[in-house]
């Protein structure tokens, strides 16, 4: 987090983390298109058949708090293949908030468990424990027909009770309910920390 007093701008990032194909770059290009251009710059999304070394979608998201301060949300997401670990790590590096998005088919069920479990690990590593950085989860794809049920996956990976949604990202449902949550809980830690 950066904040300028003089320019009144507070600089946020938030990193959307999960397995690969949970639907991590479908979430900000619903945002991209549905949110007001106003508030919100250019999707860049870096394709991850390419040959590049460090694989990331961003999107740059404003809004003016009351009180005239603007807040810039840095927007990622992580490439989730296992051997992208690197590349994780670097993402999410001066995390402000994480978008866990797990994938509700029963196949990807050792790979949500797995990469919550390394998020958990590099977090501590940066450290941060996860009951101090805001997460919100979002159980995506419930549009299959034998998704998971939300007990078992809040079992699985939802340790700690943290907020969470379901979605049908390729739908546009559930993907601003998530961007909301973390946003909010975002904000209110940076005003608690720092009164505005
Ligand atoms: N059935 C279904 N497919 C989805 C959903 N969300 C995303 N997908 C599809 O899952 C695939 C991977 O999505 P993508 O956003 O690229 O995943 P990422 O690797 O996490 O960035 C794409 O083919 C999406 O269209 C969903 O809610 N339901
Ligand atoms: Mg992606």
């Amino acid at each position: 987090m950066f904040i300028d007093t003089k320019k009144k701008e507070i600089n946020v990032k938030i990193v959307y983390y999960g397995p690969a194909l949970s639907g991590k770059t479908t979430n900000l290009k619903v945002i991209y298109a549905k949110l007001n251009p106003k508030f919100r710059g250019d999707l860049v999304t870096v394709d991850t058949k390419g040959e590049r070394t460090l694989y990331f979608d961003f999107l740059p998201i404003e809004i003016t708090l009351a009180g005239g301060f603007k807040v810039k949300f840095h927007v990622y997401t992580v490439p989730g293949q296992v051997f992208y670990k690197a590349s994780r790590k670097l993402v999410l590096k001066g995390a402000d908030g994480i978008v866990f998005v797990a994938d509700s088919s029963p196949e990807r069920r050792e790979s949500n468990i797995q990469i919550m479990q390394e998020l958990i690990e590099t977090l501590e590593e940066q450290g941060i424990s996860l009951n101090s950085i805001p997460l919100v989860i979002q159980y995506n794809k419930r549009d299959i027909p034998n998704a998971m049920s939300i007990d078992i996956m809040n079992a699985d990976i939802n340790h700690l009770n943290n907020p969470y949604f379901e979605a049908i990202a390729s739908q546009e449902k559930g993907v601003f309910e998530t961007l909301d949550a973390i946003v909010k809980l975002v904000i209110k830690k940076l005003t608690t920390k720092t009164p505005v």
